[in-house]
């Protein structure tokens, strides 16, 4: 199938090149899936990376979060994405001003040289942005960088008037590929895609196929229930590592976003 028949208007207005080719990709792994591959080793990641690859369009990160970090385990982690052609996803959740985000890029995980997408918070304001995407250029490397305009846990800060000011942050720049939406309510997706339009990405966390509640306060709800209602990608974490076979599971939520997005058009 061609992008643009899976994807409609969404292929026809998101011009940012890195969700274009995340389109490309789920399309061809027929999966709208990004693995939240939460572990705490490499060698638990590169595992787990390659098991799941097949299914996944992205493997999202927290480098921060994996213990003994070095260069050469993490270069181990980054070689097994590409093996398996999916994009790297760092969950930097960057929300300092611009110029210390565009050093936090660089530093001991170096994020500009490996991620394809990350995370930032807009509560700094717009400079931010331009910051991490300095820190790309630095490195000749163009990504994309999603907002977070709603979160999935419960009693986060992100009310609708900031949802509306980060939407306003993330239309105005060029390196804002799209936005984080809150998986756990259609409700919330579809009240975000309808004023997101179809320019911008939705990618959703907080979203299982079994579980209503995680732990600490994380909220789910129904992934084809978030695709359906706009959202462009479900990011899943304990619904595939926490399963007993992460591989079908994996496959799983790939078929169930798939059919979802097939249903939409
Ligand atoms: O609002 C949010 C935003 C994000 S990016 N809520 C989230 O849970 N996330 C991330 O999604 C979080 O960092 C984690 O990696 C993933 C959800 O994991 P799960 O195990 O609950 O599926």
């Amino acid at each position: 199938m061609k992008p643009e028949a899976a994807w409609g208007p969404r292929w026809a207005n998101c011009v940012h090149p890195l969700s274009l080719q995340y389109m490309e990709i789920a399309v061809q792994k027929r999966s709208l899936v990004v693995l939240a591959a939460d572990l705490p080793t490499t060698e638990e990641l590169v595992d787990l990376i390659a098991n799941v690859g097949e299914y996944v369009a992205v493997v999202k990160t927290h480098v921060d979060a994996v213990e003994g970090f070095s260069k050469e385990g993490w270069a181990k982690v980054v070689d097994e994405a590409r093996k398996q052609g999916v994009l790297l996803f760092e969950d930097r959740k960057f929300a300092d001003n611009g110029r210390v985000a565009q050093t936090q890029m660089g530093g001991l995980y170096n994020v500009r040289g490996w991620a394809d997408v990350v995370t930032s918070h807009s509560v700094s304001g717009p400079d931010v942005v331009d910051g991490i995407a300095a820190a790309w250029e630095e490195v000749e490397r163009v990504g994309g960088v999603l907002l977070l305009a709603q979160m999935s846990s419960r009693g986060n800060l992100l009310d609708e008037a900031y949802t509306k000011e980060t939407l306003e942050i993330g239309s105005a720049s060029p390196h804002v590929m799209g936005f984080i939406g809150n998986g756990s309510s259609s409700d919330d997706v579809s009240a975000l895609r309808k004023m997101v339009g179809n320019g911008k990405m939705i990618w959703t966390p907080g979203v299982s196929l079994s579980a209503e509640e995680g732990v600490l306060g994380q909220r789910y709800g129904n992934p084809s229930d978030a695709i359906r209602a706009g959202s462009d990608a479900i990011i899943v974490g304990s619904g595939i590592h926490g399963s007993v076979s992460a591989t079908e599971a994996a496959e799983e939520y790939a078929k169930a976003s798939w059919e979802a997005l097939m249903e939409r058009k």
